[in-house]
């Protein structure tokens, strides 16, 4: 059922014995760390839709409120007929994109890509349902996965959209190789639309990471209970605790998930024993805040020439359209 609605990239979703390399090597160094792509197994992409409800998550809404305001004039400055939007998840902002380019009435083909399957699946059916005259093509793959797919799939009026600020979770040096990538995946006159959260106050920010219902901690301890199915592991999530904190010198916020005991945990299928000693802590997730104005210089310099840039009336939310 699912290949035929879903494209599937490879296989590294099944729990196979030579994935995981990235687990193991966060897990070996020290400070231990963990790519935030593994939040989202099923479960973590429905917590992931509660966070972006929450009263203290301001992301979300800001950026749908900025997207209310000019995703027509984004559907008409693009002109195009290929939106691919990386990260998908539920697509509910991205519908607001959606109903511009159906208003322009062109043949049109959607390519939602997510790494979990369930929410793309789902997705994908809803999707085709509300605009039937559309083509929806999910992917499901990493960042990496899909971008090498696309850049051998080139297509003459393609946007790529990348929302939500998920570039944050980039390192200064992975984003400069993702940038690079992404420009290899357009051709000269496609566009690319990224949403990016700014600088603001401290308090705004640790308060968005750390909610008073406990979601964003259930997301957070949830990376745990997906190691475990996906690597026959052991980790005890009782024993951790979460953290976000706002690193001002990094303009960062970093999740961590703090272990209380000296213990081992193991992940079978990875033939992996992990120690930890009372207080040391898993790295799980940054979420960097951006300057604008470095921001644009960065994108001109791969080459993504920026176009126009929209923000919502508390400088708190961004959203640059670059054109290759
Ligand atoms: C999906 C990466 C944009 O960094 O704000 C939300 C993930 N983590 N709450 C973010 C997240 C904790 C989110 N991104």
């Amino acid at each position: 059922m699912l290949p035929q609605l879903v494209k599937i990239l490879n296989d590294s979703y099944q729990a196979v014995k030579n994935d995981g390399q990235d687990v193991i090597a966060g897990l070996t160094k020290n400070p231990k760390t963990l790519p935030p792509k593994y939040f989202y197994d099923d479960y973590g992409s429905e917590l992931f839709e509660q966070i972006c409800e929450l009263p203290e998550y301001y992301p979300t809404r800001t950026e749908t409120s900025i997207l209310e305001k000019c995703a027509d004039e984004i559907a008409e400055l693009t002109g195009s007929k290929e939106l691919v939007e990386l990260g998908s998840g539920s697509s509910t902002k991205t519908r607001l994109l959606l109903d511009a380019y159906q208003k322009i009435g062109n043949s049109f083909t959607y390519i939602p890509t997510d790494v979990s399957g369930g929410i793309l699946k789902t997705s994908v059916l809803e999707l085709q349902e509300k605009y039937p005259y559309f083509s929806i093509q999910g992917l499901l793959g990493t960042y990496e996965e899909t971008l090498a797919y696309l850049e051998s799939t080139p297509a003459p009026t393609r946007t790529i959209c990348f929302l939500g600020s998920s570039a944050g979770n980039f390192s200064p040096e992975k984003f400069d190789h993702f940038l690079t990538q992404i420009a290899r995946s357009l051709q000269p006159g496609n566009y690319f639309l990224l949403g990016i959260d700014l600088h603001k106050p401290k308090e705004i920010l640790e308060s968005a990471y750390n909610d008073a219902q406990g979601i964003t901690a259930a997301f957070n301890l949830n990376m745990l209970s997906h190691l475990n199915w996906r690597f026959q592991g052991n980790f005890d999530l009782n024993l951790f605790s979460h953290q976000a904190i706002y690193n001002q010198a990094e303009s960062q916020i970093e999740m961590r998930l703090y272990c209380q005991e000296n213990v081992t945990f193991s992940l079978e299928n990875l033939d992996l024993k992990v120690n930890f000693q009372a207080g040391e802590n898993i790295l799980t997730e940054i979420s960097r805040k951006f300057d604008l104005g470095i921001l644009q210089t960065k994108l001109e310099a791969k080459g993504l020439k920026v176009k126009k840039v929209w923000i919502d009336p508390k400088k708190w939310f961004g959203l640059i359209l670059c054109q290759a």
